[in-house]
C-alpha cells in the first residue's frame, strides 16, 4: 500500500498536474488527494466519457492531464478514447480501478466487467500495467507510462486495485457561488435560418483569436467546407464531447473559446452543462445550433423541440444565455457573448434555433487529425 503523495508528488514533478475523473470507492485516497492538493488542478465530471475529453481540452493547452475512474465507467469512456484520442492522438495517463477483479468476491454488477476489463484495454490498444502498489515502484511506474505516451502519443493506462493506495483523508474547498446569470430572449419567431448561415455569421462575428471546437456530423463538415482554418478543431467522432473538450481548454488557454455544438449531441452529453456551469471558465461560448434532428444522419428529431437550452444553462450556473432564432438575434448574442474578448463575464450559451438541413455541395475535412491538432496548438502557443 502506497500513500495518495507517494504517487501525485512523483506525477506531479513529471508535469501531471490536471486531473478529472468519476469517483471510484477503490480510488477515494488519490482523487481525495488530488483534491486537497492546491497545486494541482482537479474537474470532477459529469460521466467518464466527458472526464475524457476535458482532458483532451486541456492536453491541447499544454496540460499533462490524468483521467480516473471505476472500471465501470469504462464504457462511457470508450467512445472518445476510440474517436477522439485514437485518431487525433491524445494522450492521457488513465487510472482504472478493478473492481470485479477475478478472485475478489466483489458485487454482482462488477464482476463480469472485472473479468473484461484489461481486454477493453487491449482492444482499445491501450497499453497498461497495474498502478503501483509499493513507494519504490512509483518513479519506474510513471517513467515507463511517460515513455509509452511519448512514444505513441496515447493514453496509457494503471489498473488500480482495491486497498492500494492509503487514504489520508479529504480536504474540499467548495467551487464559489455565483450569482444568476443574465438572460436574454432575442427570438423573432420567423423562418429559421439554415446552419451554414448560421455559421457564416458567426464567422464573420467571432473573434479571429477564439479557438473553436465543432462537433460531430455535418457541422464540422459545414465549417470545414464554409472555410478552413487553423483555429477549427473539426471533432470528427466522440459525439456530444464538443463542450466538455471546449471546457478543459477555456480552463487552460487565455484564448476564448467558442464550441459549436448540435441539440442531439448536447442532449447526449447534457450533464456536461451542470460542469461547465460549476467550473465556469470566464472565456467559453457554448452554442448549440439546434435543428431539432440529427441532421446528419438522416433527420430524425431529437426531443429538442421542448428543450430550453438557456435555462438549462443559466440553472447550471453559465453567467449568461439567450434563445435566438434569427441571424440579427444571432449576431446580437455572439456580440454579447465575446464582448471584452469573451473574458468578461462567461461562461455563455447560446441557443440558436436553425432550420434543418445543410448545404450542397458538403465537404468533409480533409486535413489529417493529427494535423488539424498540430496546427491547433500552435496556434493557441501563439497567444
Ligand atoms: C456516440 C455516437 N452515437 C451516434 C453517432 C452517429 N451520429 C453522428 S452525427 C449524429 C447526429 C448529431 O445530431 P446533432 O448533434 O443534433 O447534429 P446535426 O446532425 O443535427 O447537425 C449521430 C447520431 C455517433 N457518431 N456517435
Amino acid at each position: 500500500m502506497i500513500s495518495a503523495s507517494d504517487f501525485i508528488d512523483p506525477a506531479r514533478d513529471m508535469g501531471y498536474d490536471f486531473y478529472t475523473g468519476v469517483p471510484c470507492s477503490f480510488l477515494t485516497p488519490i482523487i481525495n488527494g488530488v483534491i486537497s492538493d492546491r497545486r494541482l488542478d482537479y474537474v470532477g465530471a459529469a460521466n467518464e466519457g466527458a472526464a475524457v475529453a476535458i482532458a483532451a481540452g486541456a492536453w491541447l493547452a499544454g496540460r499533462k492531464t490524468v483521467v480516473m475512474c471505476q472500471n465501470s465507467g469504462l464504457g462511457n469512456a470508450v467512445n472518445p478514447l476510440t474517436s477522439l484520442n485514437h485518431p487525433f492522438r491524445i494522450p492521457t495517463l488513465f487510472i482504472t480501478t478493478w473492481r470485479g477483479e477475478p478472485g475478489l468476491g466483489d458485487e454482482p454488477q462488477h464482476q463480469f466487467m472485472g473479468e473484461i476489463t484489461e481486454r477493453i484495454l487491449e482492444t482499445m490498444s491501450i497499453p497498461h500495467d497495474p498502478f503501483p502498489d509499493d513507494g519504490g515502484l512509483v518513479a519506474e511506474a510513471l517513467e515507463k507510462a511517460a515513455a509509452a505516451m511519448a512514444d505513441s502519443s496515447l493514453p496509457f493506462a494503471f489498473i488500480m486495485k482495491k486497498d492500494t493506495v492509503r487514504d489520508d483523508g479529504l480536504t474540499q474547498t467548495p467551487l464559489p457561488a455565483r450569482p444568476p446569470g443574465d438572460y436574454a430572449d432575442l427570438r423573432d419567431n420567423g423562418d429559421r435560418p439554415s446552419r451554414q448561415q448560421a455559421l457564416e455569421r458567426f464567422l464573420a462575428v467571432a473573434p479571429d483569436r477564439a479557438g473553436v471546437i465543432s462537433t460531430t456530423g455535418k457541422c464540422t463538415r459545414e465549417l470545414f467546407t464554409i472555410e478552413d482554418r487553423v483555429q477549427n478543431f473539426y471533432q470528427i467522432g466522440s459525439m456530444g464531447c464538443a463542450a466538455a473538450m471546449g471546457l478543459g481548454l477555456a480552463m487552460n488557454t487565455q484564448r476564448p473559446v467558442a464550441v459549436l455544438d448540435g441539440d442531439g449531441a448536447s442532449l447526449m452529453h447534457m450533464g456536461t452543462l451542470a460542469t461547465i456551469g460549476a467550473y465556469a471558465p470566464p472565456g467559453l461560448v457554448h452554442i448549440i445550433l439546434d435543428n431539432g434532428v440529427h441532421d446528419s444522419t438522416g433527420g430524425q428529431a431529437t426531443v429538442s423541440e421542448h428543450v430550453d437550452f438557456a435555462h438549462v444553462a443559466l440553472a447550471c450556473g453559465y453567467a449568461g444565455a439567450a434563445s435566438c432564432d434569427s441571424l440579427g438575434g444571432f449576431e446580437q448574442a455572439l456580440g454579447n457573448a465575446f464582448a471584452g474578448d469573451g473574458k468578461d463575464a462567461g461562461p455563455h450559451l447560446i441557443h440558436m434555433r436553425i432550420a434543418p438541413g445543410s448545404m450542397k455541395p458538403l465537404g468533409r475535412p480533409t486535413v489529417k487529425p493529427t494535423d488539424v491538432v498540430a496546427r491547433f496548438k500552435e496556434f493557441l502557443s501563439g497567444d
